[in-house]
């Protein structure tokens, strides 16, 4: 691969190791990060190469949805085709179960997430827990962002109710419209890194990105005066640059974010309930009423919170629940392949040019 793309590349967060795995297949083909993606199956690709469009051609549509590309993937494309060719092996990968019952990806190969919410009534403990369990199943560096602090009275009262989320993380209380107040978070966006925005409408992602960014790449538009609802300003998910180095990616409030796939990242943000739960008298204690249940005694004591303990019980049915077999995901898939199938062929004729 030529150096001037390799480091043109660099610039959107092109890592070694895929220049390795690049390396197995055919030389003709390009490497290219996904900037954006459409529903027609076009993907925007960053302006590196001649080319900045690429077509998902009909057999992608016979995979599940998280096996296709997404944003944030690194894909090698037929430059003369403009066919998307090969999707490169994943370093991380946030999704969620939308409401349809898909598996739904939202950002490939992200190195840190903010997850966002705000100083106001869109502040919820339960939710928080949510976003850490995905972002925590593949090792992606969580950092909890409270935005609005300029308009609460008491802003410290939400950092110390995240706080109690767990010592180690990492938490900012900002005014998202000031650049000096958003300098700690500077320090996860600096060259080769690449961070997601997750959090409700309205809770000010674009404004992070703009104000990270110094200019106003994202509309941002106020939010629902009395419930502090936005109003899903935001409709498709985007990567930009930053000018210290990283990319960013801003993507729509989600009104639902069920988890799938993620009893891992359930258990690490649940940790200190499992080690308590290993001193239980039963191996099996269902932490209810159970004599000898050490996780219950910590309730009493005021050491953990009931609220708490049920928002792990519900975590983890919810993620039994919505995670699919190997076998159940790809009939999904084939049902859906074959639907699309007819359409994708008369519609996507990778355009010459
Ligand atoms: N005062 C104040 N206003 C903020 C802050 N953060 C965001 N806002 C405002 O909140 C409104 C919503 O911000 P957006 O950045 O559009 O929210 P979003 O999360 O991108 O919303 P969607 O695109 O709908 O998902 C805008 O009017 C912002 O100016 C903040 O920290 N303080
Ligand atoms: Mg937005
Ligand atoms: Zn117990």
């Amino acid at each position: 691969m030529d150096l001037d793309r390799l480091s043109a590349l660099g610039q959107f967060g092109w890592k070694n190791t895929l220049t390795q795995e690049a390396m197995r297949f055919d030389e003709a083909l390009e490497p290219t990060r996904v900037i954006e993606i459409h529903r027609s199956g076009l993907i925007v690709a960053p302006d590196v190469a001649a080319q900045k469009e690429f077509v998902l051609g009909g057999r992608w549509f016979n995979l599940p949805a998280d096996e296709r590309p997404t944003v944030g993937d690194w894909i090698l494309v037929n430059p003369e085709t403009r066919a998307v060719e090969t999707l490169l092996e994943r370093m991380s990968l946030i999704k969620r179960r939308s409401p349809s019952g898909e598996v739904q990806p939202i950002a490939a190969n992200i190195d840190t997430a903010f997850i966002v919410t705000s100083c106001n009534s869109d502040f919820s403990l339960a939710r928080l827990e949510r976003y850490l369990a995905v972002v925590r199943q593949d090792g992606i560096q969580p950092v909890v962002v409270l935005t609005k602090s300029d308009l609460s009275d008491d802003p410290e009262s939400f950092r110390e109710q995240t706080q109690s989320l767990g010592g180690n993380l990492v938490v900012e209380l900002v005014n998202a419209l000031v650049e000096e107040d958003l300098s700690p978070l500077a320090s996860w966006c600096g060259p080769g890194q690449s961070i997601a925005l997750l959090g409700s409408s309205g809770v000010g992602k674009s404004t992070i990105v703009n104000t990270l960014a110094g200019s106003a790449l994202q509309d941002t538009r106020a939010s629902r005066e009395g419930d502090n609802k936005g109003r899903h300003t935001t409709t498709r998910r985007s990567l930009f640059r930053l000018p210290t180095g990283g990319v960013i990616l801003d993507s729509p409030g989600m009104r639902e974010f069920q988890i799938t796939d993620a009893d891992s990242g359930v258990h690490a943000v649940f940790e200190d309930i499992e080690e308590l739960a290993l001193d239980c008298k039963f191996g099996d204690c269902a932490h209810a009423s159970e004599p000898g249940c050490v996780v219950r005694d910590a309730i009493e004591s005021g050491q953990l919170e009931e609220r708490r303990l049920q928002s792990y019980f519900k975590l983890l049915r919810e993620d039994r629940n919505n995670t699919e077999t190997i076998v159940e995901r790809h009939a999904r898939a084939r049902d859906f392949g074959k639907k699309v199938k007819a359409h994708v062929h008369t519609k996507l004729k990778p355009r010459r040019g």
